[in-house]
This record gives C-alpha cells, sequence and structure tokens, in this order.
C-alpha cells in the first residue's frame, strides 16, 4: 500500500480524511436503533412511552391497537377474547403482520434512535405460545403461524438494539387493567396474566424458552406513577445509548 501512497504518514492521512464523512453518514442515517418496551398486559408501557417521547427525540412507536380492534369495520381483538379458539389465528395473524410493519417502518424514520411497543418477538413467543400452550389454540394453526414467523424472522431485516422489560407482577397489573377500563379486556381473569407473566420471565429473565434478539433491561413496575418516572429518569442514559457500545 505504501508504495501508492508514498509514506506512513500520507497513508493515515488519506484515509482519515477519505473514511470520516461517510463513517459519520452511516451511524446518523443508517444504523437506526430499536429499543422494544416489553411487559404483561397493562404494566405501564404506554406511560414509558410517552415519559421517552417527550424527553428524547427519538421516534416513539405505540403498538397498533386500534387496528386490532377495527379492522375494516372487524374487531379481532374482541373476538379473540370472546373465543380464543376459533379467532385466536385470525387476531394474531393479524398482530403479526401489523408488528412486521412497525418493525419495518422504523427504518424509513429521520432519527437514529427509535423506541417500539412490544414487537413481533413478543407477539409469538407471548401470545402466540400462551394460545397454544393453553390448549386454545389448534396445534395446525400454532404451526401455520410458526411458518410464517420463521420465514418473516429469517427474510427479512428486523434488528433490536436493546429490550426494556418492564416486570410488574401479575396482580399490579390486573389493577391498571381495571383502571383502564378497554372494553374487550373486561373478560380477562388474573390466571391470564399469571400465563402471560410466566412466559414473560421464562423469555427474558430464566431465558429458558426462547433465543432473546437483543439484551435485555430490566425496570421494576409495580410502583406508583412518580417513583416510575424517576426509573425512567434513571434508566434514561442507558436506554439512550443502547446499542452504541
Ligand atoms: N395482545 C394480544 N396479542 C398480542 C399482543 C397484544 O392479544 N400479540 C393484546 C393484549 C392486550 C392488548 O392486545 O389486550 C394490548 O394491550 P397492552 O399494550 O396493554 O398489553
Ligand atoms: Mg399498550
Amino acid at each position: 500500500m505504501s508504495r501508492y501512497y508514498g509514506n506512513t504518514n500520507s497513508i493515515q492521512h488519506k484515509h482519515q480524511t477519505r473514511h470520516k464523512v461517510p463513517l459519520f453518514m452511516v451511524i446518523v442515517f443508517v444504523m437506526l436503533r430499536m429499543i422494544c418496551i416489553e411487559g404483561n398486559i397493562a404494566s405501564g408501557k404506554t406511560t414509558c412511552l410517552e415519559y421517552f417521547s417527550k424527553t428524547s427525540n427519538m421516534e416513539v412507536l405505540a403498538e397498533p391497537v386500534s387496528k386490532w380492534r377495527n379492522v375494516r369495520g372487524h374487531n379481532p381483538l374482541a373476538l379473540m377474547y370472546q373465543d380464543p379458539t376459533r379467532w385466536g389465528l385470525t387476531m394474531q395473524t393479524y398482530v403479526q403482520l401489523t408488528m412486521m410493519e412497525r418493525h419495518l417502518s422504523a427504518k424509513s424514520k429521520a432519527g437514529p434512535v427509535c423506541m417500539m411497543e412490544r414487537s413481533i418477538f413478543s407477539a409469538k413467543y407471548i401470545f402466540v405460545e400462551n394460545l397454544y400452550k393453553s390448549g386454545k389454540m389448534p396445534e395446525v394453526d400454532y404451526v401455520v403461524l410458526t411458518e410464517w414467523f420463521d420465514w418473516i424472522t429469517t427474510n427479512l431485516y428486523m434488528p433490536i438494539s436493546l429490550i426494556v422489560y418492564l416486570q410488574a407482577s401479575p396482580e399490579t397489573c390486573y389493577e391498571r387493567l381495571k383502571q383502564r377500563c378497554r372494553e374487550e379486556e373486561k373478560v380477562i381473569p388474573l390466571d391470564y396474566l399469571r400465563s402471560i407473566h410466566q412466559l414473560y420471565e421464562d423469555w427474558l429473565i430464566n431465558q429458558s424458552s426462547f433465543k432473546l434478539p437483543a439484551p435485555v433491561l430490566v425496570i421494576p413496575a409495580d410502583e406508583d406513577l412518580p417513583a416510575m418516572l424517576r426509573r425512567y429518569e434513571e434508566s434514561r442514559d442507558r436506554v439512550l445509548t443502547s446499542g452504541n457500545q
């Protein structure tokens, strides 16, 4: 190499000037970091998203629940809670599609950091798994969803830099669920939240079920709002710099 550029100093100089700007462009425009907020139903994910949305300039993507409640006049979320065996596949197929869209849409956003509520991974590892394991989803439905999931995650690029796990007890979530009073969720019993909690713990804490797509930051989430806001404040730097190391 040196014979083309003369002495060693000139090689370094040429390399520095050649790579400095492109590298900066790569970091700002291409290396988008995706952070996923995970946790049980009514564990406080929306509050967490709102905190980061207000205190940083990152793009925040809430779960597309409004689509799950109304797709061309149908409500697959309500149908699934009414009759999970009949409608579980319908709802979870649509969840998988809309979550895939969420992951991919992040690539077209301008900012380098993006935060989304849940992920295509928890849709499969927690909710589909729960339907199947509790005997409410027929094996053929589970297998078809698994084939779709495996194809999507093998063929599409959906990187995650960090999972933030809001770890709340099922009892806390049950109280919050009753308070928020979403019509479709009035039929959810405490045992359902216990099953979801256990699946989350096995995936993110015990790491005994499915492969982790990213490192996990655990935030205890049983406390009241002011205490939770303090916790988000404490975790803020770690969250915002995730994936930089
Ligand atoms: N939900 C579901 N399957 C998924 C993801 C979510 O059935 N894969 C349901 C659980 C809640 C609602 O959607 O009823 C989302 O609310 P939250 O964000 O509070 O968990
Ligand atoms: Mg939510």
